[in-house]
């Protein structure tokens, strides 16, 4: 079965890099021919200096909200580094919440090159954007609208000019987007989180109920809108 494939995976090429052996960490291949997976970033927790336990917490209660309404999806988020702070947060946290590992996992690697680096299928990947859904401006968001190419930039134009913090907006790839063929991601969607860097447009001067209340609008939006693609 597809969970005993992750588990084989997980014994010979497990990614556990600290002390909770019970972690669910993997990096190695599988596909997904019948489970709809999203892979996505921790939304707001670099450029945007979102505090990295509160952004945790939601992340783990907003997956573990989620895999209660849908059968035949997974849920992955996804980090460069496997010394990332929030990856091994929400490792701990989901462990301790009984998350069914094979729905949820942490997977260390370039959300833009899932497949060809990772050997890892994802149909759609997330990306913590800006508020004017431009391209560039650094973290994944440059790195997402790099791998796609000139046609994101065109189709997400064509769904939305700008988008408000909590929100989200998905984008069909076109099939000659590079990150559609050589990758097999059929769509992004776009999030925007709250903003704790006072160098950015929106910032949250600390205000934590507002932002956390915002982090879980924005993660319910990203999940409902990986729902309604294959709904
Ligand atoms: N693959 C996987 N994860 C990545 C990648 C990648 N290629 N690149 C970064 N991350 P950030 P934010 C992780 O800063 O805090 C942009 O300029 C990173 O380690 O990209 O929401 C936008 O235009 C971190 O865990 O997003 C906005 O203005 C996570 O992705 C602003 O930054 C998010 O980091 C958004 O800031």
């Amino acid at each position: 079965t597809f969970t005993a494939e992750l588990e084989n995976k997980n014994e010979d090429q497990g990614s556990s890099n600290d002390e909770n052996s019970s972690e669910r960490s993997f990096v190695g291949g599988s596909s997904c021919n019948d489970v709809h997976t999203l892979a996505f970033p921790s939304i707001s927790t670099s450029d945007f200096q979102f505090d990295l336990e509160k952004a945790s917490d939601i992340i783990v209660d907003s997956v573990s909200d989620f895999l209660n309404k849908f059968d035949s999806v997974r849920l992955v988020l996804v980090d460069l580094s496997d010394k990332s702070k929030i990856l091994s947060l929400v490792r701990k946290k989901a462990a301790k919440k009984n998350i069914e590992s094979s729905k949820f996992f942490t997977f260390v690697g370039d959300i833009t090159q899932l497949y060809t680096k990772g050997n890892f299928r994802c149909n759609v990947i997330a990306n913590a954007t800006n508020w004017r859904l431009k391209p560039g401006g650094g973290g994944v968001n440059a790195a997402i609208y790099r791998a796609a190419g000139d046609s994101l930039e065109i189709a997400t134009k064509e769904r939305a000019e700008t988008l408000s913090p909590g929100n989200s907006v998905v984008v069909t790839l076109p099939l000659s987007s590079p990150l559609h063929l050589r990758e097999g991601v059929t769509h992004v969607i776009h999030v925007l989180g709250p903003n704790m860097n006072p160098q950015r447009p929106n910032f949250l001067k600390n205000d934590y109920v507002e932002g956390c209340k915002i982090l879980r609008d924005a993660y319910s939006s990203l999940f409902e809108n990986f729902a309604s693609i294959f709904k």
